[in-house]
């Protein structure tokens, strides 16, 4: 049976979308509209007890029991042990996966997403307080991806894994987040070269959102 999840058309919804194409696994999609407040729903905090997508149910978990699953982070994981691949079992390869991950999880996503946040704010003071803090910080991590990506070809070595998932779904956002890749080379051949990817074109492609 298919994977059900539950996503909505933002940088965490996409990386869960992006990474279940890429491993080739069959999914359904439910939309959880958080402009309309669906992530409230009871049924939904079942499984997303924090209010917030992504999430997966997946049939055939463990023992081939079903099993729900939420934050994008432990997703990718558990996708990843699932099919064992964009992941390892050698605890040594698992370092840097984990790194990358977490480092998106901690930092690339809190901090362009604060922007984001900042960006739409009308009081000018506010919006020029927070705009200067978290631009400063998410241009911080740019540099920091950009470092590593001047000596690997993706986050965790020379082919992507979970990790590169997790990160190109933010760096879909870089023109919301007022960066431009010019300034970051590497992260841009990066970029440019995970979104040549089919699997990747198609979970940024499918619907992740009702239409209008
Ligand atoms: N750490 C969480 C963050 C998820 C998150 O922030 N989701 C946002 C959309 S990108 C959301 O559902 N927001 C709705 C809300 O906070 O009510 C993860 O990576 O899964």
């Amino acid at each position: 049976m298919s994977i059900q999840l539950y996503a909505f058309d933002t940088p965490n919804g996409r990386k869960i979308s992006v990474a279940l194409e890429e491993m080739g696994l069959p999914y359904d999609v439910h939309v959880v509209d958080i402009t309309k407040g669906e992530q409230n729903d009871p049924a939904f905090l079942k499984i997303s007890p924090n209010n917030k997508i992504p999430a997966i149910v997946d049939p055939d978990g463990p023992g081939g029991r079903p099993i729900s699953v939420f934050e994008s982070g432990a997703i990718l994981i558990y996708l990843g042990r699932k099919t064992g691949k964009f992941w390892s079992e050698d605890p040594a390869a698992q370092v840097p996966i984990l790194e990358w991950l977490m480092f998106q999880m901690g930092g690339f996503g809190p901090m362009p997403g604060q922007v984001h946040h900042f960006i739409g704010l009308e009081n000018e003071a506010e919006r020029a307080y927070g705009l200067k803090r978290f631009m400063a910080e998410t241009r911080r991590l740019y540099g920091v991806m950009d470092r590593r990506l001047a000596e690997q070809t993706c986050f965790a070595g020379a082919e992507p894994t979970i990790a590169d998932f997790a990160i190109v779904g933010w760096v879909w956002r870089h023109a919301r987040h007022q960066v431009d890749l010019a300034e970051f080379p590497n992260v841009r051949r990066w970029y440019e070269a995970m979104m040549a990817r089919p699997g990747v074109a198609r979970g940024f492609a499918v619907a992740l959102k009702r239409p209008a």
